[in-house]
């Protein structure tokens, strides 16, 4: 089977989201792009510049606001949506979760009402937070049977907005399918999170900062594989199923520090350690073997380091993309004790 012809990306002026429009416009010529997009401080309009005119048009508006979302999909005759929009970041959770519960559980419930109306295929965008933390020495990962468990208001309202997918599936047939990934790293990631904020903090000349000792360990993905498994499941994937999207790379927080660190030719020590987030959780480790055997998908970034070097490269490059939000982001880091 092909692709959808109009696809609707929400928070397609994102990280992952302008990475997923910049793979399809270059590898589905057959489909064309309506991102709907709030563009809110994570957002860069920029990163969509310069791509076929053409074949993306751009709805600057709210998830949450129904008559837009209806207005879109009528106008540019959507037949898919592809769900990225989302407030992401935990620290920013913490601090204060009210937009999260408005973006990431209503704004879901609204574009899932538009898919239902309009029978439209809908492809929920979710995280392995969704199912808490594992102990450092579990010998278990995660899997499509594991219970959901969040600890964050963050993960919280992803797992409220899964539960809702699931939901629109088993009640009224609406064709939904749900990717829960690991965490994603590459270009045009928000400088907020801890790889960017890790590089741009010693091309700005301040010292890394890692929370509590670095022991967490996550499961580091590139962004592309994320994106290619995404279209997969979109595709090919079984309606009501979920899939999960891991690539096998576990790593403490002080690894991969300790490489960016070695990468940009700085000592091994050249770093603060600071509070740890409230509730954090541990470890994050993803089994990716149904969408491996299901659908054959599998990751082609699978050295990390050099992912890492080419990650740093882009930022290095891309100063103009990134100062102007540097000294907002490492202020609000310092109200928090970060
Ligand atoms: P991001 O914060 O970089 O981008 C979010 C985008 O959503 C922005 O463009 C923003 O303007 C838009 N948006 C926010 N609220 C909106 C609203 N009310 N209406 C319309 N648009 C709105 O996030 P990201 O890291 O690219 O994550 C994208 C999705 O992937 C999220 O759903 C996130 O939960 C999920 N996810 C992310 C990761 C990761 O490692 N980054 C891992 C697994 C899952
Ligand atoms: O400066 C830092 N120092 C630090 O040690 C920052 C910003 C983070 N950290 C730690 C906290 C975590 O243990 O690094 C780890 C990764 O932190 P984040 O980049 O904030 O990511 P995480 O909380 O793991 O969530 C990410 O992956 C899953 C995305 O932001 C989510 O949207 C996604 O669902």
């Amino acid at each position: 089977s092909s692709g959808p012809s109009c696809l609707m990306v929400t928070g397609g002026a994102g990280f992952i989201g302008t990475n997923f429009v910049r793979y399809v416009l270059a590898h589905h010529p057959d489909t064309h792009i309506v991102v709907y997009d709030l563009l809110t401080y994570a957002a860069k309009i920029d990163n969509l510049h310069g791509l076929i005119p053409d074949r993306i048009d751009m709805v600057h508006a709210d998830i949450c606001d129904a008559e837009s979302v209806e207005q879109a999909i009528r106008r540019f005759h959507v037949d898919a949506i592809v769900h990225f929009a989302a407030e992401s970041h935990n620290d920013n959770s913490i601090q204060d979760p009210a937009p999260f519960i408005r973006t990431n559980l209503y704004g879901t419930y609204v574009l899932l009402e538009a898919a239902r109306r309009h029978g439209l295929r809908f492809h929920q965008v979710s995280t392995d937070e969704v199912f808490g933390d594992l102990d450092f020495d579990d010998p278990h990962r995660f899997t499509e049977t594991s219970p959901y468990r969040p600890s964050s208001p963050y993960s919280a309202t992803k797992a409220g907005a899964d539960h809702l997918a699931r939901a629109w599936w088993r009640t009224y047939g609406t064709r939904v399918t749900i990717s829960n990934c690991s965490n994603n790293y590459g270009p045009y990631q928000h400088i907020e999170k801890f790889i960017p904020r890790q590089i741009t903090n010693i091309l700005s000349g301040i010292r890394p900062r890692i929370y509590g000792q670095g022991q967490a360990i996550r499961d580091w993905i590139h962004v592309e594989d994320d994106c290619r498994a995404i279209w997969s499941i979109l595709v090919h994937g079984a309606p009501g199923s979920t899939y999960l999207i891991g690539a096998d790379g576990e790593l403490s927080n002080m690894e991969v520090l300790r490489m960016i660190l070695h990468l940009m030719g700085r000592g091994v020590d050249e770093f603060d350690l600071v509070a740890d987030r409230p509730g954090g959780d541990r470890r994050y480790a993803i089994d990716a073997g149904k969408i491996r055997r299901d659908l054959g998908w599998q990751p082609l970034h699978r050295d990390f380091e050099q992912g890492l070097a080419e990650t740093i490269d882009w930022y290095s490059r891309h100063r103009k993309w990134w100062a102007g939000d540097k000294q907002a982001v490492e202020a609000r880091y310092r109200e928090q004790g970060h």
